[in-house]
């Protein structure tokens, strides 16, 4: 409560505010006026810093784990990427990268979760991820989902290290935290290869030709669900990216933030003033709000995959773009 004296009896009033706001304090309350402006500002101020992963310096780390720490006392041998700006598990401020490895004849035991996932192929073939009882099989360049609430676990039936891009959500889940995970009873969930298009997996393949159709020096392509025809996920979205040789995107500056994968080739992301030199399997974190080129060598075709929070930013009535920006 508040007592008669510091009102009354204080003559410094800066003195009498402070002790209103102290004893404020003890009731579990602030004054909202010394931030506002922190909170409630002109321009997003996301705080990832564009940032690089080299798939030659985290290749090794991956390799070097598998054969440390077996799947049955790492339930997914993952790498998170987290932006040197941010900790633990913010790879963007709002998205997150993994680099997850399994080896010839391991298991990734099945556990589903409220969490949106993807994954993008960066190496091997022979691998699969069950979802939901369907047995998909895995091979570089493909994107897969397992969609939130669904069964998964991963295998590798090959005779060759599988390495591939994970690509979850779960860091807004650290403001809406209201995230159910569940385990298996056997570790893994019954499942069987369908033969027909999965609404579960985008071939790399399919996604080529539509990038190569078009003219023109570049072209952006959004994967587009097969069972809704909509975004991938309620969050996330995905499109992959071909850059000619020698030429660059168009600059784009967005409210949604990225993360790249390289599938092939090389080149230079522009990123608000700052220059990263990419090759294939890179991951690149794309902060929001940052203008973005990315400029292919001039060696050959380079193809990038993209995934996004576009559906998130949406859903919130905050995607914005520069004029003549691509999505917008
Ligand atoms: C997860 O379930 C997987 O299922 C990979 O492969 C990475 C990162 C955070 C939370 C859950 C997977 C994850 C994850």
């Amino acid at each position: 409560m508040l007592d008669a004296t510091m009102t009354t009896t204080t003559s410094n009033p800066n003195a009498a505010l402070d002790a209103v706001i102290e004893a404020a304090k003890k009731h579990s309350a602030v004054p909202l006026w010394p931030v506002l402006g922190t909170l409630s500002t002109p321009e997003p101020r996301p705080k990832a810093v564009p940032h690089i992963w080299p798939f030659a310096v985290m290749r090794p780390f991956c390799e070097a784990a598998a054969k440390l720490v077996g799947t049955e006392f790492a339930e997914r041998r993952v790498f998170s990427l987290i932006n040197p700006a941010l900790g633990d598990p913010y790879t963007t401020d709002t998205l997150y990268a993994g680099l997850q490895t399994i080896l010839p004849g391991e298991v990734a035991r099945a556990h589903r979760h409220t969490i949106f996932a993807l994954r993008f192929i960066i190496e091997g073939d022979r691998a699969y991820t069950a979802v939901e009882g369907e047995k998909v099989m895995m091979q570089r360049g493909d994107l897969v989902l397992t969609p939130q609430d669904e069964w998964h676990d991963h295998g590798n039936e090959g005779d060759k290290i599988m390495i591939w891009m994970d690509g979850l959500d779960h860091p807004i889940w650290r403001a809406v935290p209201l995230v159910f995970t569940e385990h298996y009873g056997n570790k893994q969930f019954p499942s069987e290869v369908t033969t027909k298009p999965s609404v579960r997996k985008y071939p790399w393949d399919e996604m080529q030709a539509k990038l190569d159709a078009p003219s023109g020096p570049t072209a952006e392509v959004p994967y587009v669900h097969r069972g809704t025809g909509g975004e991938i996920g309620a969050t996330i979205g995905a499109s992959a990216i071909r850059i000619n040789a020698g030429a660059e995107t168009p600059a784009l500056r967005e409210t949604s933030s990225s993360i790249i994968n390289v599938y092939q080739g090389s080149g230079t992301a522009l990123i608000g003033g700052e220059t990263l030199r990419f090759t294939q399997g890179d991951v690149i974190a794309v902060p929001a709000w940052k203008q973005v080129r990315f400029r292919a060598d001039t060696g050959g075709t380079t193809y990038l995959f993209r995934m996004h929070d576009r559906p998130l930013v949406r859903a919130l009535n905050a995607y914005r773009a520069d004029a003549g920006a691509v999505g917008a």
